[in-house]
């Protein structure tokens, strides 16, 4: 029986679009908490009676005489004296320090789902590397009759020890660094697995629950309930971060019922959670299972990889320390923080990321799940959506307008009324009569269009997609065989099986030029709904019984569907011109990889003023667990915001590394020239600050796709050691050169304690003002401006000419901006390709390092990978020979200098600069003559 709601949605979606925005409105009930779903129930309930008892001791113990220590791995059997199973551990030592435990049935009477590394991991399971130490050794120990095992086995890039200590009875694990525990596995007794076994008859006995329910769903669960757990301890260390997608804070809420903390574990399952919240740990749209802690000693990270539901509890122990010294010094480093990790499917696979650095870790984590694949140079420009632009015309002139009020844009959007029908892959052509030339007049002002194709596939035998994929048979299946039927935007539905590798290189072939009607190489894609959004099914998703191609049930892979469809349309994109160009593909479901084929955002959001600070919380968490190129709907997706509101969100949006403005069907139309002044004006000088900061943009995914750095960081990452940043994500930095604060609130009251972290010169962009010796400080905020602030010691490249789209500014020279530091030192580096094929990988690129000291700035090539193609580089360096730098800014020297004396091929001459008086310490020399391919020096002369 299909449930009233759903029956209503089904009414609706064949009635008005607006009709179903009423059935759709957010219902928290529709949700699981953790008391509806049995295994976080039931582990948050162990933990709690462990907790209460007053002697602490885990039932999980070493078999005696089974650990085995080599220098790859330790492995030992787990045997609880509770129900008397054996588990088998692994704990492999990997490159960089990192700690793989993998725990499972030793004997299994039903085979577990092995996990997702074959997709997750880069280059699979075989891409690992192991560790190769020649100090390694391991010092067993006896203590009451218990055995532990420390093993030396790696050194950290401080010089530190790496140790790993197995505890044989009660079982533990704990990671340390020279002697001190920096992770701790089942300190704290939580560590909890159900083993699979098979279905017995009741008559014997024994209670067996197999199937769930949930309202009117039942989940029959036929392997029985195979869930696991366990605590992950962080000692010393007072803020947790990651574990996205939620709209909470940075720093992660303890989830035990604390006063103004959650009472709720956050969850992990992927799920389209309408009209979300702006302050809660439920579910949304994309989970990363990657936890990080950091203190002003060190950051480390857990990278628990399941792609089954999983639910995380946090909690911090009571400090030990007195109020008092907590209120002089700050209470990192004084406490621990706990994670209980609870999930319901596969197996225990846990990587124990031992950093120490915040940079250790990015670029450790990266080494595992890859790092974000450098996008084509237009989509990191603005993009211009709604839901939806109605027909041809006013595409059209949407962006005519554009052209007339000056506004720099890179791509105009179309959301699903574009399709006949809702079939994805065709057009509406009474809309839109002429979608080639659509595009190609987008082109000609150098434009993109972006297309929606969802997942759901309209069961209709007059489309050729659906009548293509049901003969060959790549629907998902329901147990009797037959396509599984859902409920979605266009009605009945059916959704590939990515798991079918046939099926997904369909997908892929879904997007070439030939299958995808009307479509040209100046389109490209939007995936939504990938989590999969399913109207009909439990939590508005796929039932976790059903069975993937492989016999993989969809429980062990739910997290992973949707980037599974990411990255066939990718592919689909990458494959469809003879030379090969970069993708760009939007998606709204993502996990732990995702990054490696496009950009994500994080869904609805809405037209209120507590949106904006959220989106700038969940984008840095996004950045944190290497989903960098993310955004969030610039001026909310549901409703309708103020003038005022919508200014600050462009202000706000510019500074987010994915920059897409959208709204809802049923939202007023809010292009910026609808404002009117000032608002206009405003939003225009933003989206431009925006394309001048694009060179610096580029230059920071570049650095992000070859180490894993996040793009846009808290301020925590650039000054780990100053402990009052650890919680602010209302001020952050956009790569290491700037720090802004946007302004998320009504009304003009002055931003209040902008933080200046450290002992450093810091430079007001817009005032042009330096700031020294200063740790904190108030600002007015008048609607034109937002706090944006260069860090001293730092350059940075722009292009300042104005034009309508990043293509336009291909041939513009660069300006360079110099901010110096305390000491009179800057370095910085810019980056550059032709923005759209892989000549790239082959070294058709220029990455330029500066370095500025003794008054001398110098511009060198970056070292180059030993094995690059040096003939690419010689003809990519000679097609930009002519961009050159036509300007440079010298912030902040004590100095006034009269001349510069410049040094190229070991040839001197004298150029000018000029430094201003009003400003003092600000210079410029201009147009020195200086090509961007070249080798250089200046050297300022008093
Ligand atoms: O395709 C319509 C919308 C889309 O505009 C939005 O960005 C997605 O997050 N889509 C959700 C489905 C309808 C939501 C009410």
């Amino acid at each position: 029986m299909i449930p009233f709601s759903n029956k209503l949605l089904r009414l609706a979606t064949t009635c008005s679009v607006a009709f179903i925005l009423l059935a759709l409105s957010v219902k928290q009930e529709d949700f699981k908490k953790c008391v509806d779903s049995s295994f976080c129930k039931l582990h948050r309930e162990y933990a709690d009676s462990v907790t209460g008892k007053q002697i602490k001791s885990s039932p999980y113990s070493i078999l005696p005489d089974s650990t085995i220590i080599t220098p790859k791995e330790l492995t030992a059997t787990i045997t609880s004296s509770k129900d008397g199973s054996n588990l088998k551990l692994t704990a492999s030592f990997l490159k960089d320090g990192i700690v793989r435990m993998r725990v499972q049935e030793l004997n299994p009477e039903i085979p577990r789902y092995q996990g997702p590394g074959e997709y997750v991991l880069v280059n699979g399971e075989k891409g690992l590397i192991s560790s190769s130490y020649d100090q390694f050794k391991v010092d067993t120990s006896s203590k009451d009759g218990s055995k532990s095992h420390l093993v030396t086995y790696n050194q950290n890039s401080k010089g530190a020890d790496l140790k790993l200590l197995l505890a044989e009875n009660p079982f533990s694990l704990t990671l340390l660094e020279n002697d001190d525990p920096i992770i701790k596995v089942n300190s704290l007794g939580f560590f909890n697995f159900e083993t699979l076994k098979p279905k017995t008859n009741s008559s014997e006995g024994v209670e067996q629950v197999f199937e769930e329910h949930f309202k009117t769903w039942t989940d029959k669960r036929p392997r029985g309930p195979q869930s696991f757990a366990t605590d992950i301890t962080f000692p010393g260390c007072s803020h947790l971060y990651g574990i996205p997608s939620h709209a909470s804070p940075l720093s992660l809420k303890t989830t035990r019922g604390e006063d103004g903390m959650y009472s709720e574990p956050y969850r992990l399952y992927n799920l389209d959670v309408f009209e979300h919240l702006d302050d809660s740990p439920m579910a949304l749209y994309g989970s990363v299972p990657f936890l990080l802690s950091h203190s002003a000693k060190r950051t480390t990270g857990v990278f628990w990889l399941s792609s089954s539901e999983t639910w995380v509890d946090i909690t911090r122990d009571k400090s030990v320390v007195p109020e008092i010294v907590n209120k002089l010094v700050g209470t990192a480093d004084k406490t621990n923080m706990n994670s209980h990790w609870m999930s319901e499917s596969g197996v225990m696979d846990a990587f124990l990321i031992p950093g120490p650095t915040p940079k250790d870790v990015f670029s450790q984590y990266a080494s595992l799940v890859g790092t974000t694949d450098l996008p084509r140079e237009f989509a990191i420009g603005y993009h211009q959506c709604r839901w939806n632009y109605l027909d041809q015309k006013d595409v059209v002139t949407v962006n005519s307008k554009f052209e007339e009020h000056k506004i720099p844009y890179d791509v105009i959007w179309l959301d699903i009324e574009h399709t006949d029908g809702k079939k994805y892959y065709t057009w509406d052509i009474s809309k839109y009569p002429d979608p080639v030339e659509m595009q190609n007049i987008l082109a000609k002002h150098g434009r993109k269009l972006v297309n929606v194709v969802d997942p759901h596939i309209k069961r209709d035998n007059d489309y050729y997609v659906y009548k293509d994929a049901t003969e060959k048979g790549y629907f998902i299946k329901n147990s009797d065989g037959k396509d599984f039927n859902g409920w979605c935007w266009p009605g009945d539905s059916s959704w590939v099986d990515y798991f079918n590798p046939e099926a997904s290189k369909w997908v892929a072939d879904q997007f070439s030029l030939e299958n995808y009607k009307n479509s040209t190489t100046n389109l490209f894609i939007w995936n939504d709904m990938n989590e999969p959004a399913i109207f009909s099914g439990p939590e508005i998703t796929l039932n976790k019984d059903i069975v993937h191609y492989g016999g993989i049930e969809h429980r062990d892979v739910h997290n992973i569907f949707g980037m599974l469809y990411h990255k066939a349309t990718a592919e689909g994109l990458i494959n469809r011109e003879p030379i090969k160009k970069r993708p760009f593909v939007l998606s709204r479901a993502y996990f732990a990889g995702s990054q490696r084929y496009g950009a994500i955002w994080t869904g609805d959001n809405a037209s209120e003023w507590s949106h904006l600070p959220l989106s700038s919380s969940m984008i840095l968490t996004n950045n944190l667990v290497g989903m960098h190129f993310s955004g969030a709907d610039v001026g909310g997706f549901f409703g309708n915001p103020s003038p005022t509101m919508l200014t600050r969100w462009y202000q706000l949006g510019i500074w987010h590394p994915f920059f897409r403005a959208h709204a809802h069907i049923d939202s007023k139309r809010r292009e910026p020239w609808l404002l009117g002044e000032p608002y206009l004006s405003h939003i225009r000088d933003s989206i431009r600050m925006r394309y001048r900061m694009l060179p610096y943009w580029y230059t920071l995914f570049h650095e992000a796709s070859i180490s894993g750095m996040p793009i846009v960081r808290p301020m925590w990452v650039e000054f780990p050691e100053t402990t009052s940043t650890f919680a602010v994500d209302q001020q952050f930095m956009v790569g290491s050169a700037l720090m802004v604060a946007p302004i998320t609130e009504d009304g003009d009251a002055p931003y209040k304690n902008f933080m200046f972290p450290e002992q450093q010169t810091f430079y007001d962009l817009f005032e042009e003002m330096s700031l020294v010796g200063i740790t904190s400080r108030d600002f007015p905020t008048p609607l034109g401006e937002t706090l944006v602030f260069a860090v001293g010691g730092n350059i940075f490249p722009t292009r300042e000419r104005h034009r309508r789209s990043s293509e336009a500014m291909k041939n513009d020279p660069y300006t360079l901006n110099l901010f110096a530091s305390i000491k009179g030192k800057a370095t910085g580096s810019l980056y550059l390709d032709d923005g759209e094929t892989y000549n790239y990988k082959n070294g058709g690129y220029i990455y330029r390092k500066f370095t500025f000291q003794n008054a001398t700035l110098t511009s060198a090539e970056a070292e180059r990978p030993k094995d690059a193609d040096n003939s690419m580089y010689e003809k990519f360096k000679e097609s930009v020979r002519h961009l050159r730098f036509e300007r440079i800014h010298v912030v902040g020297m004590r100095n006034s200098y009269s001349k510069v004396i410049i040094t190229q091929n070991g040839v001197e001459r004298e150029s000018e600069i000029t430094c201003t008086k009003k400003r003092k310490g600000r210079c410029t020399i201009r147009d020195p003559g200086l090509s961007v391919v070249d080798d250089w020096s200046i050297r300022l002369s008093l």
